[in-house]
C-alpha cells in the first residue's frame, strides 16, 4: 500500500481529517463519498460488546443437542427475523453468527437442515437485488463438525412449512425461466463425487438428504452446484463448513465468520432500484460489487466485529464466488495464518495480507492489542473504497501507549 492510500484509510478508520496526502482533492472526494455512504446508513450508535452479546443470546444459537439418542447434534438454522431499515429482509449474516466451538471427545451424527430461498434485499440503501440463498442469508449457515463425525445434510427447495411464502407461489415454470429450477450443495469437506451434489439436486417442492463422514479436518467452502452453477454461486449460494480436529482447536475469545463475494448487477455500483443479474459482466469477470457477508456495510457500525484488548481472535475467511480476495486488516498483522484451509499445518507467522482463492478459505488468529477501529479490506483497494469490500473490527479497551501513541502533537 502506498503512503497516501494508507493515510486515507487510516483517516477513514478514525473518522478524522486527512493530513499530508499528496492528492488532497481526490482524497477529500473519496472521504466525502465514504461519509455520504455512512450517513445513508443512518444506523443507530454501535452496540457495546455487552449489548451485542445480549442481542446474540436472543435466539441466534445454531447448535442444539437432540436428546433422543444422546448421540446427535442437530444444527438448527433458526434465522433471526431481522429486517433492514428498508423493511426488506436483512440479507447479510452477522460475523458472529456461527456455532460455538465443539466441546466433545466422541464422534457424533451431526444433522444440518438447509433450505434454499430467493430473496429480494438491499445490496446497499436504495439498491435491491434478488439473492439466491441458503437459509435466507449470505453467506449460508456456518456448519461445524468434528473429524470422525457422520454429517447429514438435509436440503429442501424453498422455505419449508411457510404458507404463502413468495417462493412457494412461484410455479415450477417460473423457477425454470428464472434459472433456478434446481438447487443443490457441493461441500468441499466431502470426499465423494461432486461433494454430494449428484445426490442433492432438489427441484421445487423437493427435499433430499445425504450423509458423509468428515474425515479431513479443515475449513471448507460449500456452494450450490446446479445449472448454471456460476450463476447460482454469484447470486449468493455459498457458505463454510469447519471440520475440527479430534482434539479441537485452541481456545480463543472470539470467532468470526466472513465471506467475500463478487456481485454482478446490470447497473453500475450504487445505481438505485432493483438490479438484474448481469451474466455478461460475470462472464467478463467484471463485478460491480465486492462484498463481505452479502451487502455493503454488512459488517460495519452495530454489526462490526467487536473484541476487547487482550482477547484472542479467530477469523474464518472464505471466498464464495468467482474472484480471489486479497484479505488484509488495516493496522493489523495476522499472528497465525492457516492458508488454504489447512488447519492441521503449522501456520505462517506475522502475515500482512493473504490471497484467498475462489472456493477456498483461511483461518487467521491474532490477539487484539491496541484499541480502535480496524478496517477489513480486499487490498486491491478500489474494491474496498469503491466497490464495497470493507468491514470494521472494533477493539475496545485502554490505550496502549507502549505500543502506539502520537508524539509531538
Ligand atoms: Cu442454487
Amino acid at each position: 500500500m502506498n503512503k497516501s492510500s494508507r493515510l486515507l484509510l487510516l483517516s477513514i478508520a478514525l473518522g478524522g481529517l486527512t493530513t499530508g496526502c499528496t492528492d488532497e482533492a481526490q482524497t477529500k472526494a473519496q472521504l466525502d463519498k465514504y461519509a455520504a455512504t455512512q450517513a445513508e446508513k443512518a444506523e443507530p450508535k454501535p452496540m457495546s460488546i455487552e449489548e451485542m452479546e445480549a442481542h446474540s443470546a436472543g435466539g441466534m444459537q445454531h447448535s442444539m443437542p437432540v436428546s433422543a439418542d444422546g448421540q446427535m447434534q442437530h444444527v438448527m438454522p433458526a434465522e433471526p427475523a431481522g429486517t433492514h431499515q428498508s423493511g426488506m429482509a436483512e440479507i447479510g449474516r452477522r460475523a458472529d453468527d456461527l456455532p460455538a466451538p465443539l466441546n466433545r471427545t466422541q464422534a457424533q451424527r451431526v444433522s444440518v437442515d438447509l433450505y434454499t430461498d430467493e430473496i429480494v434485499a438491499e445490496i446497499m440503501p436504495g439498491v435491491s437485488y434478488e439473492y439466491w440463498t441458503y437459509n435466507g442469508k449470505v453467506p449460508g449457515p456456518f456448519i461445524r463438525a468434528r473429524a470422525g463425525d457422520q454429517v447429514e445434510i438435509h436440503l429442501s427447495h424453498g422455505k419449508p412449512n411457510v404458507a404463502g411464502a413468495a417462493h412457494s407461489e412461484h410455479a415450477s415454470g417460473q423457477h425454470a425461466a428464472a434459472g433456478h429450477s434446481a438447487h443443490s450443495i457441493d461441500l468441499h469437506a466431502v470426499v465423494g463425487p461432486g461433494g454430494g451434489a449428484p445426490l442433492m439436486q432438489v427441484e421445487q417442492g423437493e427435499a433430499k438428504s445425504f450423509s458423509f463422514k468428515a474425515t479431513h479436518p479443515g475449513i471448507y467452502v460449500y456452494h450450490c452446484a446446479s445449472p448454471h452453477v456460476p450463476t447460482h454461486i454469484a447470486n449468493g449460494m455459498y457458505g463454510m463448513i469447519l471440520v475440527e480436529p479430534e482434539q479441537g482447536l485452541a481456545k480463543v475469545d472470539r470467532e468470526f465468520y466472513v465471506m467475500q463475494g463478487d456481485f454482478y448487477t446490470s447497473g453500475n455500483y450504487g445505481d438505485k432500484g432493483l438490479q438484474a443479474f448481469s451474466k455478461e459482466k460475470m462472464l467478463a469477470e467484471k463485478p460491480e460489487y465486492f462484498l463481505f457477508n452479502g451487502r455493503v456495510n454488512s459488517l460495519s457500525g452495530d454489526r462490526a466485529l467487536k473484541a476487547k484488548v487482550g482477547e484472542k481472535i479467530r477469523l474464518f475467511v472464505g471466498v464464495g464466488s468467482h474472484i480471489a480476495a486479497n484479505f488484509h486488516i488495516i493496522g493489523g498483522i495476522f499472528d497465525s495464518l492457516y492458508q488454504y484451509g489447512a488447519i492441521m499445518n503449522p501456520p505462517l507467522k506475522n502475515v500482512q495480507t493473504t490471497v484467498i482463492a475462489p472456493g477456498s478459505a483461511v483461518m487467521i488468529e491474532f490477539t487484539a492489542e491496541v484499541p480502535g477501529t480496524y478496517l477489513l479490506v480486499d487490498h486491491s483497494l478500489t474494491r474496498a473504497i469503491d466497490k464495497g469490500a470493507l468491514a470494521e473490527l472494533i477493539i475496545e479497551g485502554p490505550a496502549q501507549p507502549a505500543l502506539y501513541k502520537p508524539i509531538g502533537q
